[in-house]
């Protein structure tokens, strides 16, 4: 049963992993075995990055690479090959948030976030899935979200993105699932890592009604999404495909508790 959930001789990707969520999920895959690439845009991010892998004990190696630009995802992925070897885990996890009312929204700007959070998935997945099929299979695990169910107010463009993201997750499950190559997603709750720092202000009236929304009325950590990855990552998740795995403390599972 320990080694379902081996990762023993893999080589895995995550995208956006130089902190948050994308770190705890690298550093999840690595001590389960495998070979771990990470890539960030700031070299600065990277550096410290490697730095904070290897006090976790974790040998991670570092990419620069935009993965909305897809030549130079075409290079990183050539370079992880001949560093690393074939891809056989990627997790699409890059991804940033603009919190914006709708309309006062410029459309760039939701362009910019359809473009990291949707668009690059679709790049990055297409790059390494003609490889993962000369190699027999693979898994690709997509960073989906509340708001790939939920609406909230200021995000149209990132529930959009999410929103698409889910729909792309089954997309691929449905094209390439024949070639042994299993897409799911995961969906976060509300994690504390820089991008919700925002919302985590003492006094914000935002904790509020979330611990009103969240059962386990807490807010998430990184560190808990490390399982379910190893899991959707491993054999043990062979015959899931084009599911999302929510994370997310019982949000979607609740009505949301009554005032006391
Ligand atoms: P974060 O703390 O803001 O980290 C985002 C990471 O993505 C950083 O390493 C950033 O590094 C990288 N990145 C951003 N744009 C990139 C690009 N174009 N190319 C390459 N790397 C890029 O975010 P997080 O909270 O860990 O979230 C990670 C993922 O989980 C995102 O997809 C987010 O939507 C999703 N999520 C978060 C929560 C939450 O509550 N935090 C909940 C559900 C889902 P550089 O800036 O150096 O590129
Ligand atoms: C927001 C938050 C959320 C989280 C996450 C929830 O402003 O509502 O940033 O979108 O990031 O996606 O799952």
């Amino acid at each position: 049963m320990k080694n379902l959930f081996s990762l023993e001789g893999k080589t895995a990707l995550v995208t956006g992993a130089a902190y948050g969520i994308g770190f705890a999920m690298a550093e999840a895959i690595s001590k389960a075995g495998a070979k771990v690439a990470f890539c960030c845009r700031s070299e600065e991010h990277l550096n410290k990055a490697v730095e904070d892998y290897a006090q976790n004990g974790v040998d991670a190696k570092g990419y620069i690479c935009d993965v909305t630009d897809e030549i130079q995802v075409a290079a990183m992925v050539n370079d992880i090959e001949r560093d690393l070897g074939v891809i056989d885990i990627l997790v699409n996890n890059a991804g940033i948030i603009k919190r914006v009312p709708m309309t006062q929204m410029p459309a760039g700007e939701f362009r910019q976030v359809i473009d990291i959070d949707l668009v690059a998935p679709f790049i990055v997945s297409k790059a390494v899935i003609p490889q993962m099929i000369k190699k027999g299979g693979g898994k690709i695990i997509n960073v989906c979200s509340m708001m790939s169910e939920l609406g909230r107010e200021t995000v149209s463009a990132y529930a959009a993105a999410k929103g698409g993201l889910k729909m792309l997750t089954r997309n691929i499950a449905a094209e390439y699932g024949e070639y042994n190559i299993q897409c799911n997603g995961i969906g976060p709750g509300y994690i504390a890592t820089p991008q919700t720092a925002p919302l985590r202000q003492p006094g914000s009236a935002f904790n509020e009604f979330l611990m009103a929304k969240t059962p386990a009325n807490r807010w998430g950590n990184p560190e808990d999404l490390m399982g379910p990855v190893i899991f959707l990552a491993s054999g043990a998740s062979d015959f899931v495909n084009g599911h999302v795995l929510y994370v997310d403390g019982g949000i979607l599972a609740s009505i949301g508790k009554q005032p006391k």
